[in-house]
């Protein structure tokens, strides 16, 4: 069962296994990695699908003659290996033209060339059969409040966003967008810092239903928030169009290590919730586990691959104890006496109003229920005894 199948739906961006562990402090510490082999390696490991930037495969400058060459190649590693593209993104941060931003840049020459290369890349997408395409504005924002104006910002945000959208459906692409947080770094402060201030924004968009989010664990756990809480509400709202699992340990720096690697606790609720739903019954994730993770700066190749191994494997272990907690009677009757089955059940009976629940004011004891125990540390407990296999 720890043995990834492509039912599993593992995916991986090429910039992850590819990363060659550059930092803001030193050089580069392992070689290029062929887009070509990254197909072959992980579909070995078990993944079904890769994912990649605009220039990730196609360098950035590259002339039609040699993009074809490339495409073509990519395509016959696909098809040898069966591996599929289910997410594309575009680079708008690596080229000094984009310093300012892409979409929100304060120089307009910047943001008509941000959106001709956004949608180029949408033809790629749909080209290699991708459905979604992530579009993380890790350059839109800002060092200096006097700097931006983000009322502007955001109605050129939502500008292009609109225009994106247009093109899909004049294509015929039927791509969605998924809008991926991040609250720093590399700005000072980004724009749609948490997944909250993007479900908001996507719904002043021309077409929102073509827009859901990208939530990455690392960033909103950068931001001191919890990622399965997130989780569950972009599900409520029917916006959690993709995800990138990875690991943090808490308000710091961007990590993005292996899933599960940083806080295994929040790991497990949300490898529970994306499998099973909410306790309460609501969806479940049915798209691609896509790792957003870096191979750490330490590793070496053979590290790359035991590290992409490993984010499979962690997510099938929290997988299986995650089912083994959700299958325990023991469990089952915690979730009773805490009343977290409860919860699903409406405030009001079907029909009633507030007259019939004013009235039923005397009804209540107020000091039984203030008095009562909710036995969630038990349940905690329980979830890390499954977690433990104590
Ligand atoms: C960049 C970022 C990731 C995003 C990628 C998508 S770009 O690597 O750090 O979190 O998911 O564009
Ligand atoms: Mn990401
Ligand atoms: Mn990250
Ligand atoms: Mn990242």
């Amino acid at each position: 069962p720890l043995r990834p199948t492509r039912d599993d739906k593992f995916s991986f961006g090429l910039w992850t296994i590819g990363w060659q562990a550059r930092d803001p402090f030193g050089d580069a510490t392992r070689g290029p990695l062929d887009p070509v082999e990254a197909v072959h390696r992980l579909a070995e490991l078990g993944a079904y699908g890769i994912t990649f930037h605009d220039d990730d495969l196609v360098p950035f400058g590259s002339d039609a003659h040699s993009r074809d060459g490339i495409v073509a190649g990519f395509r016959k590693a696909l098809d040898q290996t069966g591996m599929v593209v289910p997410m594309v993104t575009t680079n708008l941060f690596t080229h000094p033209v984009f310093k300012d931003g892409g979409f929100t840049s304060n120089d307009r020459g910047v943001r008509r060339y941000a959106l001709r290369k956004v949608l180029r890349n949408m033809d790629l997408a749909a080209e290699l059969g991708a459905k979604t395409l992530v579009l993380w504005g890790g350059r839109e924002g800002a060092e200096y409040d006097v700097a931006k104006d983000v009322h502007a910002a955001l109605d050129r945000y939502r500008e292009a966003l609109d225009l994106l959208a247009q093109y899909s459906v004049d294509q015929g692409y039927g791509l969605r967008f998924a809008l991926e947080p991040k609250p720093n770094e590399p700005r000072g402060d980004i724009l749609l810092p948490t997944a909250g201030h993007a479900l908001a924004f996507l719904r002043e968009l021309e077409r929102p239903e073509l827009f859901g989010i990208n939530p990455e664990v690392g960033h909103e756990q950068m931001a001191n928030l919890n990622f399965a809480h997130g989780v569950a509400q972009a599900l409520w709202h029917g916006k959690l169009f993709h995800i990138d699992l990875n690991g943090q340990h808490g308000p710091k720096f961007d990590q993005d290590l292996v899933f599960g690697h940083g806080d295994l606790l929040n790991a497990f609720a949300l490898v529970d919730l994306l499998e099973h739903g909410a306790p309460g019954g609501g969806p479940r994730y049915d798209g691609p586990r896509h790792f957003d993770y870096k191979p750490s700066r330490t590793e070496d190749h053979t590290g790359v691959w035991e590290s992409a191994a490993a984010n499979m494997r962690m997510y099938l272990l929290l997988k299986e104890r995650a089912q083994a907690f959700r299958a325990d009677p023991r469990v089952q009757a915690a979730l009773v006496e805490s009343g977290v089955l409860e919860l699903a059940r409406p405030t009001l009976d079907e029909g009633e109003t507030y007259r019939e629940l004013l009235a039923d004011e005397s009804e209540f004891d107020v000091e039984a229920a203030g008095a009562r125990g909710y036995g969630f540390v038990k349940l905690h407990q329980l979830a890390i005894d499954h977690l433990l296999r104590a």
